[in-house]
């Protein structure tokens, strides 16, 4: 890694007082903190476009590959404070505002967090350009601007609400509005099937609607200020002369509403990661992204070619999951309907450029669109669909000559009583590369999810394990820890987080494991402190931190988590065991609005919390809290104050997981099942430094169909007591039965998630834990060695694997 660039700072006081005085109008006196958050962001802006306009005339002068990373979500979180890192500026910033009577910790806390992802794939997108323009590469993002992000969850009497989540972007101090380089978007219409002059087909796609995508910009900054590249979010607008025909008609009104419905289209992120919508907006929203990000993608490479025969050693594009899949149908339109290419060129173009990640195996996530729906909005995709199709059954003829069943399981288009769009179907024919995200999970692409497709194209499959970024999730959330590890190795981890490995020998020097604990313990102050803040709990940094924070769902099991509580609650009450070590069990997670199940675990988890913090005997050694709103600004806060991360997938369900990994660099040690990349985490840290417990994917196949919970349940008066609890009064204060749905999803609906088969393995290990965690030397060490042996959960290595392996793409330092 070449020095660090560090930006001229001479003029960063002025600008930070003229913005105050000449943008907002005000004397310094007057300015609220967050009017100095927008200034100091607004001279850190200043200093990133000048690394944004070199980068880009340097990649422009070489004619560089460029990647472009299409994703319906971006959770990037708060960015100054990684901003002022990555360029190496916050001591001398902070250093600056204390000049001036500031303080910046103060500032940073009044930036929002543009909350433009549900989930992992959201938060990984984000991860994925930091790590591009670390290692200086042309890596770009491709989103949409919506104006509500994910909903704000606030608690009311144990029950989730959503508030909408305004993201105030125009006032953003880091994005740009780009209104010159704005595209067209036609939608809706219908196909005239007319010739050309030769005689030959030539559909006429009329009558559409035309929607504008206004680009906005955010710089992305890597580590060390050698590079910025951008990620790019579309807005949606009626065009100015949208409808002039209405309007000409004198019917204002009508006008005046169609624009209002062209603008919804970027008006809100849908709020599940797990559940297909299937609403028309949200097909309009994708076809929406992918038009303007084709756009976008041909102009800037036709600035600098006037054919395509370059195209795919120019450009690659991956395709974050199936949601930006219309990419094949819409750069094939592009190719043949706008610039007139053949068929055959286009196609071979189409695949060489694109890449497919898939996310998750989860059947009801799967995209599946009714042909009816993709004929309204787009006819002229449905129709190049049909005939990629037509031509790929026909090849499969020709391989499998024999059998038209596998030419029916791998059709795009599925038939039956309302025939559908397979979006996954799509994204593998189109693509070069399909890639999981985690061993476990690319294997399961092959051998379960698409078996007729790897059979077929062996050499497409391939496993990326996904990763995070060490300067948000370290350097940033847990500036003791990286001071700590500064100190004692240097920081070449920053960039090559690999070297965390040196860390290994200084598990015997009980000065350093001390310092180690030490820190730990200041983040469980930290962390003890917003639980106060938000959950109004008092909690003890001295008991073990024991952490399930990530969305709610069933596979993900919190409920299994919560039948441990209740059950460590009456070996107290009605037994008397006393566990090895106090311990508080932190949940934080957003469930779907529509997901019933989810929402009521939430409840579950309030009512269990209410009975156990308020009894004065196990209050002492259990105390439970829900943090509401988990966000990534939250994050930064719970993670480096665990002690356990619990990863408790129903094994074969979590198609990776990053959480974990954040977890363990942070020195947290696994609770976890063998699935997603737990399992890659137990092959780094050793099995004698993490928990695994439960049954292993091979195992819950073999499950699968014989299981019957009923039998587990006949057998253990343990989980007998605990199901029992749940389905009784005891958590529900006024509200009977509130919780049989949860209690009849096990018992007499065959506990799909496996909740019983693994309930004893996972009391077994906890009880292991707690005995291990009470030998404090043995703690710290296995603690350290998370931190010393997950280096390779970078995210660096990850984009490494990209760019050497699927994109071509190389460093442009
Ligand atoms: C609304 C439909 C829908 C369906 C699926 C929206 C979003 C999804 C995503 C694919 C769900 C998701 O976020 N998957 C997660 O992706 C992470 C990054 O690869 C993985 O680490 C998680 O295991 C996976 O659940």
């Amino acid at each position: 890694m070449d020095s660090i660039i560090k930006p001229d700072l001479s003029g960063f006081e002025n600008t930070i007082r003229d913005y105050v005085r000449y943008v907002l109008g005000k004397p310094m006196t007057d300015a609220t903190s967050t009017d100095l958050f927008n200034g100091v962001s607004s001279a850190v802006r200043k200093l990133l476009m000048d690394i944004r306009i070199e980068t880009e005339q340097r990649y422009d002068r070489r004619d560089v590959k460029r990647m472009h990373y299409i994703s319906m979500e971006f959770l990037t979180g708060p960015l100054l404070a990684n901003n002022l890192l990555n360029m190496g500026i916050q001591e001398d910033v902070r250093a600056i505002l204390k000049n001036m009577g500031l303080d910046l910790d103060i500032l940073m806390a009044c930036e929002p967090d543009p909350s433009l992802g549900n989930g992992g794939l959201g938060r990984l997108a984000a991860c994925f350009l930091d790590s591009l323009a670390s290692l200086d590469m042309p890596g770009f993002g491709y989103g949409i601007n919506y104006d509500y992000g994910l909903f704000k969850q606030s608690i009311m009497g144990g029950y989730q609400r959503e508030k909408p989540d305004y993201w105030p972007s125009r006032s953003s101090p880091w994005l740009i509005a780009r209104s010159g380089e704005k595209c067209m978007v036609p939608v809706y219409g219908r196909i005239v099937d007319t010739e050309d002059i030769e005689g030959g087909y030539n559909p006429m796609w009329s009558e559409w609607k035309l929607v504008v995508g206004r680009p906005h910009d955010i710089p992305v900054v890597g580590y060390g200020g050698h590079t910025a590249n951008r990620l790019r979010l579309f807005s949606a607008w009626a065009s100015e002369d949208f409808d002039i025909q209405i309007f000409n008609e004198g019917d204002y009104f009508r006008a005046v509403e169609r624009k209002i419905s062209s603008e919804n289209i970027s008006k809100i992120l849908y709020p599940s990661d797990s559940q297909e919508a299937g609403r028309e907006l949200r097909l309009v929203q994708e076809y929406f992204l992918v038009a303007c990000a084709v756009q976008d993608i041909i102009r800037i490479y036709l600035k600098q070619h006037d054919d395509f025969n370059q195209f795919s050693k120019k450009v690659a594009i991956q395709l974050n999951d199936t949601h930006p899949a219309l990419t094949v149908a819409e750069l094939m339109r592009s190719l043949v309907d706008v610039h007139g290419l053949e068929w055959d060129n286009a196609w071979d173009i189409t695949t060489q450029t694109l890449a497919y990640t898939n996310h998750t195996l989860l059947p009801e996530a799967l995209e599946k669109w009714p042909l009816a729906i993709v004929e309204k909005v787009i006819p002229r995709h449905l129709q190049i669909i049909y005939e990629i199709n037509r031509r790929f059954l026909e090849t499969l003829t020709v391989n499998y000559p024999d059998d038209p069943q596998r030419l029916h399981r791998m059709s795009i288009i599925e038939e039956g009583d309302e025939k559908q769009v397979r979006m996954a179907h799509l994204a593998i024919v189109g693509s070069h590369s399909v890639n999981g995200v985690a061993k476990i999970h690319s294997h399961l692409v092959k051998t379960g999810l698409v078996p007729d497709f790897y059979d077929l194209w062996p050499e497409k499959f391939n496993n990326k394990t996904n990763g995070v970024t060490p300067r948000r999730w370290l350097l940033s959330a847990n500036p003791g820890l990286a001071r700590l590890i500064t100190e004692s190795i240097g920081d070449k981890w920053i960039v090559d987080l690999d070297t965390l490995k040196a860390l290994e020998s200084l598990g015997r020097d009980p000065a350093f494991l001390e310092k180690f604990s030490m820190i730990k313990r200041e983040n469980k102050v930290r962390l003890a402190r917003l639980i106060k803040k938000t959950a109004y709990i008092d909690v003890d940094p001295d008991s073990i931190f024991d952490i399930h924070a990530k969305r709610i769902h069933e596979y993900k099991r919190q409920f299994l988590n919560v039948m441990h509580i209740i059950h460590g609650y009456f070996m107290i009450q009605e037994e008397g065991v006393i566990p090895t070590a106090p311990r508080t069990y932190i949940f934080s997670g957003k469930a779907a609005p529509g997901y019933f199940l989810a929402k009521l675990l939430i409840r579950l988890i309030h009512g269990v919390a209410d009975v156990v913090n308020k009894d004065p005997l196990v209050s002492q050694w259990i105390k439970v809290a829900f943090i509401p709103d988990y966000k990534v600004s939250l994050a930064e806060i719970i993670i480096p104050g665990a002690d356990v991360s619990e990863q408790i997938s129903t094994a074969g369900m979590e198609a990776s997981g990053t959480g974990n990994m954040k977890f363990a660099i942070n020195g947290a040690v696994t609770m976890g099942t063998m699935d997603g990349a737990n399992i890659e985490i137990a092959e780094a840290v050793g099995p004698d430094n993490i928990y695994i417990f439960g049954h292993d994917v091979e195992e819950i196949q073999a499950m699968r169909g014989a299981y019957d919970p009923g039998k587990i349940l006949a057998q253990s008066p343990h989980i007998q007591r605990v199901l029992n609890a749940v389905n009784s009064p005891l958590f529900c204060g006024w509200e009977n039965d509130l919780f049989f749905p949860l209690f009849d999803a096990v018992v007499n609906h065959g506990d799909y998630y496996m909740n019983l088969a693994d309930f004893q393995s996972y009391v077994d290990a906890q009880v292991r834990l707690s005995g291990d965690y009470v030998d404090k030397k043995k703690w710290a060490q296995m603690t350290l060695l998370n931190t010393a042996r997950t280096g390779i959960f970078s995210s660096d290595r990850t984009i490494r694997e990209y760019a050497g392996e699927v994109w071509g793409l190389e460093r442009q330092i």
